[in-house]
């Protein structure tokens, strides 16, 4: 057996670290033929990008789930339900969205066999319930069939819940009252009781379809579910990804007994033990190798969320605040202590078992950004750039709050605009709208952030990241509410870069090669804008404005964001 990076019988294994790092560097030039995959489940759609040993991207693919797959009847990925609170996916579209994208693989001449290791991510908090006996089917999947057709009936829920669904209002009054109050769940999970976070929507299930919820034999997220097709077995959850969950203790790595407990009976052996993010869960399938040509020895290392794996590829440090624009928006910080609070999440850290991230979730990112498009600038993005380029930093005194959908972060739904004057307005003029709309989402990143303990200080770099990066105007607007310099990766999704490098860390982590010092060679963020020089005096003030208005929206939507939010603090368990 050869050293998993190279050819080179685990000798470089006995250098010391500082030689190492450097052998590894020329190992991993030597093996420049090797490559790694990094695949990402998100939310509409399933991407995946392939390195070489040098770490460079040398292939690029997706398959978007409402143009490609109609026949699941998807918008933006999702159904949304009647109720609009509830909000699925069809499981079996993404199973099916796998088939398809690596047959793109195949055709555009990807060598399977050069793949020395894959990982990947997924949108974080969905769950997937596979029906009892699907282990066995898993393990002995017939290459000469697609996933899609040998997995029909391995599932117990066919429609799974997402991180955009908010109706588990009642799961969650009851998991804070068992848990002894909000803070206190906070504490022990990194974050308060969320709609979204899986245990709830696992106690949701367990409360509305028992039927179902008894004929599950294991419980998945999207991103271990995705790690299970790999590894032709059930994948274990890692720890990052698990901290969404509201179940997970973020000290000491383990299941809380009390939440699994006020969540759903013999939860623990549905959900399997947790794993560090950069474990090597295993070999491939023999299905890959028999039907696409993987070695037998590539290795499937854990799957984690789309925001740690997006850290990863970000190569984010202590001091950089990250700020992905998706189809959600999401604000994100390496932290060393977690400090829980009752807004924001903490999460274990993908790439430093003994550190954390903090984490701040915004549901109106990109499909408002779409809709503002295509009802102020004709549907094109150049029109809505233009419009970022041609009106002044702070919008001539408007503000506007543009909360589609129920929002996370603040809880507020509606739209709200105001003049200078702070007096509510019906409308602004179409160019006016889109910087309220890009201006807003961004000081409120910038509020929320500050919240959480966030400060900008001179030497503050943002990284941004997600499809919305890749218009500059937008990111110029970043630069200058956040009033720092801006920089990217090299491709806008970081989070499959990310997996792809977690893939190559894992191959090394046994060894306690550090994650930095493995991603050494990879190409460096760019700075792709600088703030303006008026940037602090127009946005500091701004900032301070947007959070007073910020009270007043609150006020204003609470009505409507509690509605659905009636409080039942007994919910009955069955054992
Ligand atoms: P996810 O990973 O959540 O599926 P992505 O990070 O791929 O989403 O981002 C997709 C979004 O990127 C689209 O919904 C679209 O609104 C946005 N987007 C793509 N190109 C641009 C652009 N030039 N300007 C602004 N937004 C863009
Ligand atoms: C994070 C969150 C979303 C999803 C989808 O808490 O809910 O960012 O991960 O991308």
């Amino acid at each position: 057996m050869s050293c998993p990076l190279c050819v080179c019988f685990f000798k470089c294994l006995t250098l010391s670290l500082s030689e190492l790092v450097d052998a590894r560097c020329v190992v991993l030039m030597a093996a420049a033929d090797s490559l790694y995959l990094g695949f990402d489940f998100s939310t509409q759609q399933l991407k995946v990008v392939a390195i070489d040993g040098n770490l460079q991207v040398v292939h690029q693919n997706n398959v978007q789930f409402d143009a490609e797959l109609p026949e699941f009847r998807t918008q933006g990925g999702v159904h949304i339900h009647a109720d609009g609170l509830t909000v699925t996916s069809p499981v079996l579209m993404w199973v099916k969205a796998l088939d398809l994208l690596l047959d793109k693989l195949k055709s555009a001449g990807l060598d399977f066999s050069r793949v020395k290791a894959l990982s990947g991510c997924g949108q974080q908090h969905g769950s997937v319930y596979w029906r009892r006996g699907a282990a066995e089917t898993l393990q002995e999947l017939n290459p000469q069939h697609s996933l899609h057709h040998l997995l029909q009936s391995s599932f117990s829920v066919s429609d799974c819940p997402v991180w955009m669904d908010s109706s588990s209002g009642q799961q969650c009054q009851y998991l804070q009252s068992a848990a002894g109050g909000a803070l206190r769940l906070a504490e022990v999970t990194g974050s308060r009781a969320y709609e979204r976070f899986t245990g709830n929507q696992i106690a949701k299930l367990q409360m509305t379809q028992p039927d179902q919820y008894d004929n599950t034999e294991r419980i998945s997220l999207v991103s271990s579910f995705a790690a299970s097709l790999f590894l032709g077995d059930y994948a274990a959850i890692d720890y990052s990804d698990g901290s969404g969950m509201n179940l997970l203790d973020i000290r000491s790595r383990n299941w809380s007994e009390v939440c699994l407990e006020a969540t759903a009976p013999h939860l623990d052996k549905l959900l399997g033990p947790p794993l560090p993010t950069t474990s090597v869960l295993g070999p491939l399938s023999p299905y890959f190798v028999h039907r696409y040509g993987f070695s037998e020895l590539c290795k499937v290392v854990a799957f984690t969320g789309d925001n740690p794996a997006s850290l990863a590829g970000m190569r984010l440090q202590q001091g950089d605040i990250a700020v992905s624009l998706g189809t959600s928006d999401t604000v994100f910080l390496w932290i060393q202590q977690p400090h829980p609070a009752l807004e924001g999440h903490v999460f274990c850290n993908p790439v430093d078992w003994q550190a954390y991230m903090a984490l701040l979730c915004f549901k109106n990112g990109s499909l408002t950004r779409e809709r503002i498009r295509n009802e102020c600038a004709g549907g094109l993005w150049e029109v809505f750039s233009a419009a970022l380029r041609e009106t002044p930093l702070g919008n001539n005194g408007n503000i506007g709050f543009y909360f589609d959908a129920m929002e996370i972060t603040p809880t507020a739904m509606g739209v709200y605009r105001f003049d200078p004057q702070n007096n509510k307005v019906p409308s602004l003029s179409p160019q006016a709208e889109v910087r309220a709309l890009v201006e807003g989402q961004f000081l409120s990143k910038r509020l929320h952030a500050e919240r959480l303990g966030y400060s900008i200080i001179p030497g503050t770099r943002v990284f941004a990241t997600g499809g919305a990066s890749s218009n500059p105007e937008i990111l110029q607007v970043l630069s200058d509410v956040f009033n720092a310099p801006v920089y990217t990766i090299d491709l806008s999704n970081s989070a499959c870069l990310g997996s792809a490098y977690i893939a190559v860390q894992g191959l090394v982590a046994e060894s306690e090669v550090s994650f930095f010092d493995t991603i050494k060679p990879a190409t460096k963020p760019q700075q792709v804008a600088t703030p303006h020089p008026s940037a602090q005096e127009i946005y500091d003030p701004m900032v301070k404005r947007y959070a007073q208005l910020e009270e007043r929206v609150l006020q204003e939507s609470r009505p409507l964001s509690h509605s659905h939010q009636s409080v039942q603090p007994k919910q009955p368990r069955a054992s």
